[in-house]
């Protein structure tokens, strides 16, 4: 940051005033094509209990840890982007699973060149240094690729010694700092390391994919990405796709500043004639960058990808026959992870494959594949329908992405933009798909090593104006979320325009046939306390809300009637839930557990007539112990009274 503020400082003018030519004439040096060219439960998982009515208590923690560490990143990463004031070190956060994620990294990050003076004061004096030595992040020496012994070989781990002389110690310290992941580690991995094949064998039947399928362009927008990782990138997808089906890689630098970005790698790529570099004239922000790199594309798909992922064997291929099959098939490969520390390359088989949704804080998440698109199956490695995308890697027609508008221009950065190609893709005539047979790996980051700008809520404003355009009437569940102020979000009316013009269908469309798993505060069966008739009648569930107290047991205390920790809602599908948060019983307490929407054990069969809570998977009722103290699973019996339940404003019609 040192860095950038020096530059700017020193060439402000000259950049304003020469800029225009200056990327023009970067531009017509690095597109022509080359070689002159000098110059990114099981239902398990599902869940608890998943499907059905097997009861499956142990299977579900470690998928649904992933998942939930991947949404927490993002949870995260809004947190700190929609932040007033950034301390150095705490901004940005990696999203999950290749989505939103990915935007705080690398890829995006609000830093605004001209403000000097904020720039300034968030800098620690000691970061100048820091980047002047970054001429010493050369390349290092590839290790033989063959070699099953070289450091991350086969998709190992690189395990630092415990007693590094101080010199290694500061290098890898800096190469956290820098990049919010291990670099030091990276370095020693050969940019062309071999990795493990994660595909099931249905992949790789003969016949599986056409034959002639249409080429692509790979775009990988990067800034101040580490060499190693950014090469190993591109290499990845050179050698892991056939020649034909890569008609060039565009790497467009969103206006980095670290030497190695600059000529090293035009020199490095001069070798490479596919490998075109486009040079942003300024920070532009995950979004317009993109944009940018598709103007110089010339292949009919369009493959986006960020600048630390590693592509498998057979990436490719799956992706592009979708499209070839129908151009109207937007598709995502599975994103594995990278581990940031080790550079470890974990896959899972296509059993534990996820797909997107989103909550009504228009924050996008992953849940498992829904029961009902499982059935549409003979195996789970055939491509299942995704509600939304995480948006970071994805393949699209050209041309079809151009018919939709690609992005709203009128957002910034990052942050929405996946959610708006999501559900234009599926209003207005498209399918969005998760492609298990297609495994790219992804460095997933704790925090971002960029700056946001400050004082802009980003995500905000370009949410609202999702909200706007695409959401009808379900525009007021997210506006309810942000104290109804949707603040200064421009003008959407060529937005709205386009969706007239594309003959789109309604939101509520989207939802009943594409993400009907999503819950609509709108349409519960009751909503407020459930009450326990035993003993006394007086006694609530009763449970704080938040991520924080997800696995915690649901608790009980004396009805108050003023809703917080004791407002249920009873949903058509038979879950109790507050938000994302569902009652759930797996054998041991009732606790509360992300909502999987696949009944199991979030499945409560709620009888108005005899009362009783029937639990879908175990057949046991819900009652409370004697104490009142503690929720208790028994065998059902309609004479019980501390078996029998009242539901607040239960509405059957809604049934
Ligand atoms: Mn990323």
């Amino acid at each position: 940051m040192g860095l950038i503020g020096r530059r700017r400082s020193s060439f402000l003018k000259i950049i304003a005033l020469l800029g225009v030519v200056w990327f023009m004439v970067v531009f017509v040096l690095y597109s022509d094509d080359g070689s002159s060219s000098s110059s990114r439960s099981a239902g398990g998982v599902a869940g608890p209990s998943g499907g059905g009515s097997a009861f499956e208590a142990p299977r579900r923690l470690p998928l649904q840890g992933i998942r939930d560490r991947f949404n927490q990143f993002i949870i995260n990463a809004r947190e700190d982007a929609n932040k007033d004031d950034l301390s150095p070190d705490v901004d940005g956060g990696e999203g999950g699973a290749g989505g939103v994620v990915d935007y705080v990294n690398n890829n995006i990050d609000g830093d605004v060149p001209f403000v000097e003076k904020e720039t300034k004061r968030k800098v620690p004096p000691k970061s100048k240094k820091r980047n002047e030595n970054q001429d010493l992040t050369g390349v290092i020496a590839p290790p033989n690729e063959d070699s099953p012994d070289a450091p991350g070989a086969m998709g190992k781990p690189v395990v630092l010694p415990k007693d590094m002389s101080p010199e290694m110690k500061k290098a890898v310290d800096d190469g956290w700092a820098k990049n919010a992941f291990n670099q030091y580690a990276a370095d020693m991995i050969s940019i062309r390391r071999s990795l493990p094949d994660p595909r099931d064998p249905w992949c790789k039947e003969p016949n599986r994919y056409q034959k002639d399928l249409p080429a692509t362009s790979v775009i990988i927008c990067f800034h101040n990405e580490a060499w190693s990782v950014l090469l190993r990138t591109v290499h990845s997808v050179l050698d892991r796709s056939p020649e034909h089906l890569v008609k060039e890689v565009i790497l467009v630098d969103d206006f980095s500043d670290m030497p190695h970005t600059q000529k090293q790698l035009e020199d490095y790529f001069e070798a490479y004639p596919r490998v075109k570099i486009v040079r942003a004239p300024k920070r532009e922000g995950l979004i317009r960058a993109r944009l940018l790199g598709a103007r110089y594309a010339t292949a009919p798909v369009l493959t986006y990808l960020d600048s630390h992922c590693e592509c498998t064997t057979g990436w490719l291929e799956p992706l592009l026959d979708r499209i070839a099959k129908n151009s109207t098939t937007v598709v995502c490969p599975v994103i594995d992870v990278i581990d940031d520390n080790t550079m470890e390359y974990h896959y899972r088989d296509s059993g534990g494959v996820n797909v997107g949704g989103f909550d009504w804080n228009l924050q996008f998440n992953w849940h498992a594949v829904p029961e009902k698109e499982k059935r549409r199956h003979k195996s789970t490695a055939e491509p299942v329908w995704s509600p939304t995308m995480a948006g970071g890697l994805f393949s699209i027609d050209k041309e079809f992405f151009e018919r939709l508008g690609t992005y709203d221009s009128g957002f910034d950065i990052w942050g929405g933009e996946n959610l708006e190609l999501s559900f234009k893709t599926w209003m207005c005539g498209g399918t969005l798909e998760i492609v298990p047979c297609s495994h790219v790996g992804h460095i997933f980051r704790k925090r971002s090593p960029y700056k946001w700008r400050t004082g802009v809520n980003v995500i905000k404003r370009n949410s609202v104006r999702l909200a706007e355009v695409w959401l009808d009437e379900y525009a007021k569940y997210y506006y309810q979320r942000i104290g109804n102020d949707k603040g200064d979000y421009g003008d959407v009316s060529s937005r709205k325009q386009l969706r007239e013009e594309l003959g789109c269908k309604s939101f509520r469309w989207y939802l009943d046939n594409i993400f009907p798993e999503l819950f609509i505060p709108g349409e519960a069966v009751a909503s407020g306390e459930v009450r326990n008739m035993g003993y006394g009648n007086r006694t609530c569930l009763d449970a704080p809300g938040g991520k924080k107290n997800l696995r915690k047991p649901v608790g009980l205390y004396p009805c108050h009637n003023q809703g917080g920790n004791q407002y249920w809602m009873l949903s058509k599908t038979g879950e109790i839930r507050r938000d994302e948060a569902c009652l759930d019983y797996a054998g041991q307490d009732v606790i509360l557990y992300p909502c999987h929407g696949s009944k199991g054990n979030q499945y409560w069969n709620y009888s108005p007539s005899s009362r009783l809570l029937r639990h879908g998977s175990s057949d046991k009722c819900l009652a409370i112990n004697e104490s009142k103290q503690k929720l208790v699973m028994a065998d059902c019996d309609a004479s019980v009274e501390a078996q029998k339940w009242l539901f607040q404003n239960y509405d059957p019609s809604k049934l």
